[in-house]
């Protein structure tokens, strides 16, 4: 008999929990290869759903296909250095880890320690993300690092940081959805971003409803068709001003928790004094909600019978983004939802390790704790862990997008390490982006394939991934699961811990740089020990055991399922509430276009598409971008479903197929970002960033749409 191990799923931070089981040829276990004939090619494991609190044994079509992402047929299995006439040649480990660490030590010597940067990733375990931010802190000595979940979580984490002075995606466990009466859904389409979360709002669905906000009529959307349901739609960018209006309907209606307002938060005068402005038909005015709508909405928030407020990207991922999730977080307030049984505001945090990704120290500004590198007490602490003096900490560095700004350019960074995401298709405007690592002296991209950001790179590392590999992650309801390896990586394919030890050793870096990721963990404990987001009480021992592990979880803790029952993180204990009000953007019009460019998932792909572009039933199932839309926008164009179209702005062009529906409104086109090349939705998107967090704009641009020219190549 072979071997089963408990794991969980590579993709999204639901971390669905998995039955792995090598198909070791003695063992006769049938592979399983869903898009290839049966028998055609055999997987190194087979995948089953477990039972578990999140998926209760379900999977989505890609936790169902992960297995085939162990076998792709580019799977980088040696490392990779780029030739003159511009192919990848293998090298030995030694070769390319001598050049990279001389590189380094030449640029840091000429340039300076900020001339070398890192590229961080929420999938990375946290054993890797923590070893990372070390990593370039004490081994490299850079203050230059920042990660993909800048792209991600940054407003939610923000806004939670400046209201509860503590930021865990849900302070919740997803299961006491079930028992909601009332979830509104702000700009998240799980239907398609995380489909076994449809079995938590069950309890709403069949009761008072489900209430979603997007301008489109997505997959979740669709859900409020059933019972007391209610989708608002309003214009792209907007919601700042619905929630404004809710909670103006909610104060005015004596529907307000003033008692909770007295007891639990600063700030209430403010936030009723901003929303005084937004009465419903100012609002309708301006997000096409209707007045109706909107009081209907307010009256069953307020119902007390158990009311969630959840959001997504789709209201974070703006330059107003921190003061949108600000406003849900007050409109939760006002209702006093929060720290309440049965009741609550979250954010649904998205990549796999997206919430531990960011409390481990790969953010510009940050040590691991969820400590800030400015802090002195914080700084003493972890370099006591590091076993370094704080004096050789650097200050804070600069975010995602101000990072990928400095490549290549005067002064700026020369050499790039990427961890975990496949930027030239994932950052705004991936044109500059790509200008920008094509003037690098020298990039070097670890992953496990040829993602379209290592096809640019001088030194490709070959590692290992989910299923080949130990270490822990942290799900979207704060809780510390085990990555538990199944089968060995195939060829030189080597672990991220290890190239960061042999780096460090070879740059001659100060401090320990275990291989091993217990002892790993046991270090980021220490490290992590008095900070927010302590896990001092756990090791992969005791998570072997089982337990629901909830950080804060300090020694002889049972760990925190549930947050602010009784005070928030702030030393009064309050709940800070932020006045906010809708900013005067810059008029769009500016860029150019006519339709406002909405992007998003689909269900098939994740991110970049990376990784589910190579699997190959995926990939069938959506094999190239459509572009959303609506009946009557499509026929004033001239475009009807299936044509060839350009989508396009100042910083570029999209060729994409029309797929026309009316569950979009007419001014408003939608397009997935999963796809590279000339399909890729950031080559439309700008690099205007939210102030506070340094959030880029993915949700909201203009574009132009234009039937393409009939005879140009588009496709297939
Ligand atoms: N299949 C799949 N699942 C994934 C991922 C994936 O790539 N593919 N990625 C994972 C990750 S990292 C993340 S962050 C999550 C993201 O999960 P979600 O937040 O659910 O994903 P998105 O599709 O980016 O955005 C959600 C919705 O926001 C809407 N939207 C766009 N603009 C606005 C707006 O201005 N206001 C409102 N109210 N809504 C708007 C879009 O129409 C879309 O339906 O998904 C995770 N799960
Ligand atoms: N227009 C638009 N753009 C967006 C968004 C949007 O909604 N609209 N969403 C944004 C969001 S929320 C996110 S999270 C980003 C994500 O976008 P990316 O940061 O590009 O994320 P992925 O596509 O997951 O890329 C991960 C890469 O790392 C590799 N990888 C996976 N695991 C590991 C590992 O453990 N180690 C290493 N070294 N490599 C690994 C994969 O093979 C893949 O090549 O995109 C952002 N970009
Ligand atoms: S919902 Fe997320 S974690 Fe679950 S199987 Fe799908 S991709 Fe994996
Ligand atoms: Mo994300």
């Amino acid at each position: 008999m072979t071997e089963s191990h408990d794991s969980h799923c590579p993709y999204c931070a639901l971390q669905c929990a998995m039955t792995l089981t090598p198909t070791d040829a003695s063992s006769g276990t049938p592979p399983i290869d869903i898009a290839a004939p049966a028998g055609a090619r055999r997987l190194p494991l087979t995948v089953a759903g477990r039972d578990f609190p999140t998926n209760r044994g379900g999977l989505c079509k890609k936790g169902w296909t992960s297995a085939e992402l162990l076998d792709v047929d580019d799977r980088v299995t040696s490392p990779l250095v780029r030739q003159p006439d511009g192919s990848f040649a293998p090298a030995s480990w030694e070769t390319v880890l001598d050049r990279i660490a001389d590189t380094v030590r030449d640029s840091r010597d000429r340039f300076g320690a900020d001339s070398v940067g890192v590229f961080g990733g929420g999938g990375l375990t946290n054993e890797k993300a923590y070893q990372l931010g070390k990593f370039a802190r004490i081994a490299l000595g850079t203050s230059r690092i920042d990660y993909n979940g800048r792209f991600c979580m940054s407003s939610a984490a923000a806004a939670g940081n400046r209201a509860f002075g503590l930021d865990r995606g849900l302070p919740f466990p997803v299961e006491d959805l079930d028992g909601a009466s009332t979830i509104l859904m702000l700009g998240s389409n799980v239907a398609a971003t995380m489909p076994p979360f449809i079995g938590h709002l069950q309890g709403a669905r069949g009761d008072r409803g489900l209430i979603v906000v997007d301008p489109r009529r997505s997959e979740t959307a669709k859900l409020t068709d059933e019972g007391q349901g209610v989708h608002l739609a309003p214009a792209p960018g907007t919601d700042l001003i619905v929630l404004l209006g809710l909670t103006h309907i909610v104060i005015t209606e004596g529907l307000a928790d003033l008692d909770y307002l007295a007891a639990r938060t600063t700030g209430f005068d403010a936030v009723r004094r901003s929303a005084n402005a937004w009465w419903p038909e100012r609002v309708q005015q301006v997000t096409g909600v209707p007045v109706a709508q909107l009081r209907e909405v307010s009256r069953r928030l307020a119902d007390g019978r158990g009311t969630y407020i959840l959001t997504g990207r789709g209201v974070e991922q703006h330059v107003d983004g921190t003061d949108t999730a600000t406003a849900a977080i007050n409109l939760a307030l006002v209702l006093g939802l929060v720290g309440k049984p049965g009741s609550g505001y979250g954010t649904l945090t998205g990549q796999g390790n997206g919430q531990g990704g960011r409390e481990h120290g790969q953010k510009s500004d940050q040590l691991p704790g969820y400590r800030m590198i400015t802090d002195p007490a914080a700084r003493a602490h972890v370099a006591g862990v590091w076993g370094v003096d704080p004096s050789i900490i650097p200050g804070p560095g600069v975010p995602a997008v101000a990072l990928l700004d400095e490549l290549g350019r005067p002064g700026g960074i020369r050499c790039l390490f990427v961890h975990g995401s496949n930027v030239v298709v994932s950052a705004p405007d991936v044109d500059a982006v790509r200008a920008g690592l094509r003037a690098l002296d020298l990039l070097v991209v670890s992953d496990f394939v040829l993602s379209e950001t290592a096809r640019l790179a001088d030194i490709v590392l070959p590692v290992t991934q989910w299923a080949e590999e130990e270490g822990t992650m942290t799900s979207l309801e704060g809780r510390v699961i085990r990555r538990r390896r199944a089968i060995e990586a195939p060829g030189e394919a080597r672990s991220e811990l290890w190239i960061m030890r042999e780096l460090a050793e070879r740059l001659g870096a100060p401090g320990t740089w275990s291989t091993e990721p217990a002892e790993v963990f046991d270090e980021l404990a220490r490290a992590s020990a008095g900070g927010k987001a302590d896990y001092s009480g756990l090791s992969h021992a005791l998570l072997d055991t089982g337990i629901a592990a909830h950080w804060p979880f300090p020694p002889g803790s049972e760990g925190t399922p549930r947050m602010f029952g009784e005070r928030f993180a702030h030393p009064d204990g309050l709940a800070r509430m932020v006045a906010v009000s809708p900013r005067v953007r810059e008029p769009l019009g500016q860029h150019g276009g006519e339709l406002t460019l909405v992007t998003g998932r689909l269900l098939e792909h994740y991110q970049s598409g990376a990784q589910t572009r190579r699997v190959p039933e995926l990939l069938g199932a959506r094999p190239h971008v459509t572009a959303q839309l609506h009946p009557s926008t499509a026929a004033r164009l001239g475009i009807a479903e299936g044509d060839a179209i350009e989508v396009a702005n100042v910083r570029g062009l999209v060729r994409a197929r029309a797929e026309v529906t009316t569950g979009i409104r007419l001014d408003t086109v939608f397009l997935p970002f999963h796809f590279a090349g000339e399909q890729c939705a950031n080559l439309l998107t700008e690099r205007a960033v939210d102030p506070i967090s340094s959030m880029p704009e993915f949700k909201r641009t203009l574009v132009t749409v234009t039937r393409a020219d009939a005879t140009q190549e588009v496709p297939a």
